[in-house]
């Protein structure tokens, strides 16, 4: 079993999604393991988002991320990481492959409904950035 991390972002809550969005990714065989609604402040979302401090980007990806809730998740399946990068579909949605959440939800590579950590090592990390220990072994 392997675990990753994911944020319905907040276009995705603005937009009334996010049962549409938690559907589609237990459908496809994920177990949501820890999962709140949140708010992150401009700090925060630059801690998060600090390996893309030196992107043109970033001063808008943290604007957008601190611009209202979320709901960051904690999800289980084997292969995590890699399965659930291909059901997201690629950054840009106009370049998302047909049924992908991406393809299907996003408006655009900046508002593109939900993040998925890139790697297991990553996801880890990202997951101690929203949830305490006990959140994350209490739970199944
Ligand atoms: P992904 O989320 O698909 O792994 P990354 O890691 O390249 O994509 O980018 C992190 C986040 O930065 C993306 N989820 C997206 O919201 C934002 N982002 C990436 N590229 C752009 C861009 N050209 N303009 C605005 N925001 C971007």
């Amino acid at each position: 079993m392997e675990r990753t991390l994911t944020i319905l972002k907040p276009d995705c809550v603005r937009k009334q999604l996010i049962g549409a969005v938690i559907d589609k990714i237990e459908r496809a065989g994920f177990r949501v393991v820890a999962m709140k609604k949140t708010r992150l402040t401009t700090e925060t979302a630059g801690e998060f988002y600090a390996v893309h401090r030196e992107r043109p980007f970033f001063g808008e990806l943290v604007e957008f991320m601190s611009s209202g809730p979320c709901v960051p998740m904690i999800l289980e399946k084997e292969n995590a990481v890699a399965d659930f990068r291909t059901l997201i579909g690629a950054t840009d949605p106009a370049q998302a492959d047909e049924g992908t959440i991406r393809q299907l939800y996003a408006d655009s590579k900046g508002e593109n409904i939900i993040h998925g950590s890139d790697s297991a090592e990553n996801a880890a990390i990202e997951a101690s950035f929203f949830f305490s220990l006990e959140e994350t072994v209490r739970v199944n």
